[in-house]
């Protein structure tokens, strides 16, 4: 994480990191989810959102310690984070928005942004892989920058205006990217109108010692994974924590 990007996540509370798949790896992971066949996506949020994927190839376990994103990780939450959780949202053209959710204000103590000391420390956080392109002109995630530091809540007039409101931000994030946001940012999804399906997998990452969901996730059953992967299975807890940043991890 270079000193810019830095000082954008700290500002803006979420990260576009483009190019951050090949296109072997981006072409893989849609064929390989072309062949899973998924019922389509209807108009509502709960039927745009898949799971299991970890369980579907190497590929796909691969983007829980990608080497694009580590560095990032270790600024955002420290060494030792856990994988909270995992789904994919894939839209087609009518699927509506998901209302904007989160913020600094009021205060959801899994999902923080704090200041100390000289760097930042991160509640639940995500990595939202894009295997199709998202942005202004088709949909995809929005947010309001800064609100992961709002001393006041959100707007009723924010909310219903959701993407239409000056204040809400949907960033261009292409095919291959991976949009990193803090979970204290108010954000959402703005209602997809492409002809194209919005395929983004999101990593759901918490620190160490905590945990969002009551199930802890569970390994791929028929996936090898490396040792690192498999330290960001373990639980949460806090002494003695191994570092994911250790050469042993491999
Ligand atoms: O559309 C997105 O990427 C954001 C999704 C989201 O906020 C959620 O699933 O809770």
């Amino acid at each position: 994480m270079n000193e810019e990007e830095r000082y954008l996540f700290d500002l803006r509370g979420y990260l576009v990191v483009e190019g951050a798949l090949s296109t072997v790896e981006l072409s893989e992971l849609n064929r390989l989810m072309d062949s899973r066949e998924l019922t389509p996506p209807g108009d509502d949020t709960l039927s745009a959102r898949f799971g299991g994927f970890l369980e579907w190839g190497q590929v796909y376990c691969e983007l829980l310690d990608h080497e694009r994103i580590m560095p990032y990780m270790e600024a955002i939450l420290g060494d030792g984070f856990r994988l909270d959780h995992y789904y994919g949202i894939y839209m087609r053209a009518g699927t509506e928005s998901l209302r904007l959710h989160g913020g600094s204000t009021p205060y959801d103590p899994p999902e923080y942004y704090h200041f100390r000391d000289g760097r930042m420390y991160n509640g639940l956080t995500v990595a939202a892989w894009n295997l199709t392109d998202t942005g202004p002109a088709v949909g995809g995630f929005c947010a309001v920058p800064g609100s992961h530091k709002a001393n006041y809540a959100c707007p009723e007039s924010i909310r219903t205006a959701h993407a239409a409101h000056e204040a809400v931000v949907v960033p261009e994030a292409p095919a291959g990217s991976v949009v990193i946001f803090t979970e204290a940012l108010t954000h959402g999804t703005a209602a997809w109108t492409a002809e194209y399906q919005r395929r983004s997998l999101l990593f759901k990452y918490s620190p160490g010692q905590q945990s969002w969901s009551a199930n802890y996730t569970q390994p791929p059953k028929d996936v090898q994974l490396t040792a690192r992967q498999k330290l960001l299975f373990e639980p949460p807890y806090f002494n003695s924590r191994s570092s994911l940043f250790e050469e042993e991890q491999g």
